[in-house]
C-alpha cells in the first residue's frame, strides 16, 4: 500500500458561476511550500474570493504568517484599534458599516490588495458574508455605461452622513464606535474603473465609503452610485457563504465587495481579519488615486511593496 500522503494535492472546487472557490488538501500557515502560496494566489486572482474549511489549529500567529505570505501587512486599520497591532476583531456591525456592501478601506490611497478573514466564533444562525465580483460586473456593463464610468472619478470618505445609515441593524456590543472609526479623517480620489495591477483586468472601485463622484451634485451622485452598485451586487454576481468553525475566507480586495449579514441576533459573532498591504489604484489613462484629507502612512507602508 501506498504511504500516506504528508501534503494532499490542492484542490479547487469552483463555486459559484462568476466568483468564489473552495480550496482543499492546504493547512494554513507561514510554512507553506512556494509553490503552495503561488498556486492560492493563482486561484485567488481568478475566483476573486476563496474559501478554506477545517482550519481549526490557526491562532493569530499561524494566521499572521499565512498572510504575510502574499505581501507585507498593513497594521489592524487606520483608526480602529482593537487591541492588536495588525488583527482586527470584528465582533459585530457598528461603526465598521459592515453589513453594507463595501471594498475595505477604500477611503485611504493605498487600498488593501488581500484579506484574510477567520471565522472564531460562529454564530447558531446568520451571520453570513456575500462577496460581489467588481471585475465581472464591470464587464457585463453595456457599452455606453462603460463609456461614463471609464472616465469617472469619485471621492471615498471614512465620514459618514449618519442621519442616512439604517440605525436599526447595528449591534449593541460593538467593540468600537463610529466616534472611532472616523476619529482621523480620510478623504481619497479614485478612479471608478481601476486596472488590476496584478491581472490588468478592470475592476469598479465603489461601495460604501463613495460620497459622491466628481462633477455630480448629491443626488446625482446617489443616483448613479445606485446604478452602479445595483449591478455590482446582482445575485448572479456574488457567491454567499455560511461560516463554520475553523473556516477561513480569503478575498481579492482590489475586485470584489463584501457584505456581512446582520442578521444573528444578539448571539455572538467573531472574525478576525488580517490585511495584505496594496498599491494606489491606477486609471485606464494612467493616473493614481489622490489623497485629499489623512495620511495613511502609518498604516500600509507604499516602499514595501512587492508587486
Ligand atoms: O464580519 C464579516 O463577515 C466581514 C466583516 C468585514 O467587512 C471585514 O472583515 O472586512
Ligand atoms: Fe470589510
Amino acid at each position: 500500500m501506498t504511504s500516506t500522503i504528508d501534503r494532499p494535492t490542492l484542490t479547487v472546487q469552483q463555486l459559484g458561476g462568476r466568483i468564489g472557490a473552495r480550496i482543499d488538501g492546504v493547512r494554513l500557515g507561514g510554512d507553506l511550500p512556494d509553490s503552495t502560496v503561488a498556486a492560492v494566489r493563482e486561484a485567488l486572482l481568478r475566483h476573486k474570493v476563496l474559501f478554506f474549511r477545517g482550519q481549526d489549529h490557526l491562532e493569530d500567529e499561524q494566521h499572521l504568517a499565512f498572510a504575510e505570505r502574499f505581501g507585507p501587512l498593513t497594521t489592524a486599520h487606520p483608526t480602529v484599534n482593537t487591541g492588536s497591532a495588525r488583527v482586527l476583531r470584528v465582533t459585530a456591525n457598528k461603526g465598521m458599516a459592515a453589513n453594507a456592501w463595501h471594498t475595505d478601506v477604500t477611503f485611504v490611497d493605498r487600498v488593501p490588495a488581500i484579506s484574510v478573514l477567520r471565522g472564531v466564533v460562529i454564530p447558531p444562525y446568520g451571520g453570513n458574508t456575500v462577496w460581489a465580483n467588481t471585475v465581472a460586473a464591470y464587464e457585463a456593463m453595456p457599452g455606453p455605461l462603460k463609456a461614463l464610468v471609464d472616465d469617472l472619478w469619485a471621492v471615498h470618505t471614512n465620514s459618514y452622513d449618519y442621519a442616512q445609515r439604517d440605525e436599526e441593524n447595528e449591534q449593541p456590543d460593538a467593540n468600537y464606535t463610529r466616534d472611532d472609526f472616523a476619529s482621523q479623517l480620510f478623504e481619497t480620489r479614485h478612479p471608478v474603473v481601476r486596472v488590476h495591477p496584478e491581472t490588468g483586468e478592470r475592476s469598479l472601485v465603489l461601495g460604501n465609503f463613495v460620497k459622491a463622484f466628481d462633477g455630480f451634485n448629491s443626488s446625482e451622485s446617489t443616483a448613479l452610485y445606485h446604478l452602479l452598485q445595483n449591478r455590482i451586487t446582482r445575485l448572479e454576481n456574488t457567491i454567499r457563504w455560511t461560516w463554520q468553525h475553523g473556516d477561513v475566507a480569503m478575498w481579492d480586495n482590489r475586485a470584489t465587495q463584501h457584505y456581512a449579514v446582520a442578521d444573528f441576533g444578539s448571539e455572538p459573532r467573531e472574525m478576525r481579519r488580517i490585511t495584505v498591504a496594496g498599491d494606489v489604484p491606477v486609471s485606464i489613462d494612467g493616473r493614481s488615486s489622490e489623497v485629499l484629507a489623512g495620511d495613511a502612512e502609518a498604516y500600509s507602508r507604499l516602499d514595501e511593496l512587492i508587486s
